[in-house]
């Protein structure tokens, strides 16, 4: 990257997509159209501690404005973008019960759809902790010209062409994953921008950080509390004892061990045997972008990616991170016991 130079996303997946003669820069187009919601986002996530003067959800602010809740925010403004899109043919969102298709011409003739959870982390917002967009981006498989259906949405996470999030942090960030790598463009609040800060991101093999809700010990199975012993063992391999970190707010939580390698862990327990993690909204698309990045995703029996989904809002367990940090963990757990 020439120092002093700024690229901006658009230009970045320009340029990107010129290595392509066969592209038609409709995902850049659609990467454009997220990065665009994810600045409106932005801009409510950043009065969020005003609530109190500005007004609560369901209030009318002295503008004679209506107050949403943020998660609800967020999640109109992506379902308005991406309709007035010319390159989405319809959604799926955590918020949302069933996938929304835009009928009009437009969208009918797009190859894409997208799949979201608008605002993850979100009870965290009280407490100002960061928090994030994710997105997964398929092509249709429904014919051109109809409008999309439910099968669109239900593909395995090896057929994402894309997937990112955006997340509101000290900084707020865009980090988008295509089979060609993993970029994260920083937002230039000056200009507007999403620009290029952090290219061809790598999550190191090896890590010291496991992350993971330590309070539910008690409701884990015997592979995973031994697994826990290990990260808590003071043996001078690897790094062990390791650092305990967890945010609560996956984007954050998944960011951090982008940049530093580390492995995130929402298992299964006893009252819940498929954890508490969404596959479409949360799970595929960091699978993805970790392993465009040289990491792996596994559910413990699977690779995150090969899970077919059979429901819109199916929860799997999810162990994801740096390779050998994530293997570890899975060969400590199966001699323990069989993988959930
Ligand atoms: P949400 O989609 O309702 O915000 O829940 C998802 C969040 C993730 O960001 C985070 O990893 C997890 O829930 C934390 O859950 P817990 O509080 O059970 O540890
Ligand atoms: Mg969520």
């Amino acid at each position: 990257m020439a120092q002093g130079k700024l690229i901006t996303m658009d230009e970045f997946t320009i340029m990107e997509t010129r290595k392509f003669p066969q592209a038609t820069g409709e995902l850049s187009s659609l990467l454009r159209d997220i990065g665009l919601a994810g600045k409106i986002i932005n801009k409510q996530v950043r009065k969020a501690g005003l609530v109190d003067i500005l007004g609560k959800h369901g209030a009318t602010n002295v503008q004679g404005e209506e107050q949403m809740k943020l998660d609800i925010y967020a999640n109109e403004t992506l379902i308005n973008i991406l309709k007035n899109s010319t390159d989405c043919a319809g959604i799926a969102s955590e918020e949302n019960d069933n996938h929304v298709c835009y009928e009009d011409t437009y969208s009918a003739n797009s190859k894409y759809v997208v799949l979201f959870d608008p605002l993850d982390g979100s009870s965290n917002i009280d407490v100002n902790a960061p928090i994030g967009t994710i997105f997964a981006i398929y092509r249709r498989v429904s014919e051109l010209g109809q409008p999309c259906t439910e099968a669109d949405f239900l593909q395995p996470g090896n057929k994402l062409m894309a997937a990112g999030y955006i997340i509101y942090g000290s900084s707020t960030m865009m980090v988008y994953a295509t089979k060609l790598g993993v970029n994260g463009f920083t937002l230039e609040p000056s200009i507007g921008e999403f620009c290029l800060s952090h290219p061809d991101m790598k999550c190191p093999e090896n890590g010291k950080i496991y992350s993971l809700n330590q309070g539910n010990t008690v409701k884990y199975d015997a592979g995973m509390k031994a697994y826990l012993e290990y990260c808590m063992e003071s043996k001078k391999d690897e790094g062990r004892p390791y650092s305990h970190r967890y945010i609560g707010s996956m984007v954050a939580d998944m960011h951090r061990t982008l940049l530093k390698g580390g492995i995130f862990i929402y298992p299964g327990d006893k009252g819940a045997p498929k954890g508490k993690l969404r596959l479409q909204y949360e799970c595929n698309p960091m699978a993805f972008i970790i392993e465009a990045a040289g990491g792996i995703a596994v559910s413990g029996a699977q690779d995150i990616l090969d899970i077919e989904p059979t429901e819109l809002h199916q929860r799997t367990p999810i162990f994801i991170g740096s390779k050998n940090m994530v293997n570890r963990a899975m060969e400590i757990m199966k001699q323990t016991e069989p993988a959930i």
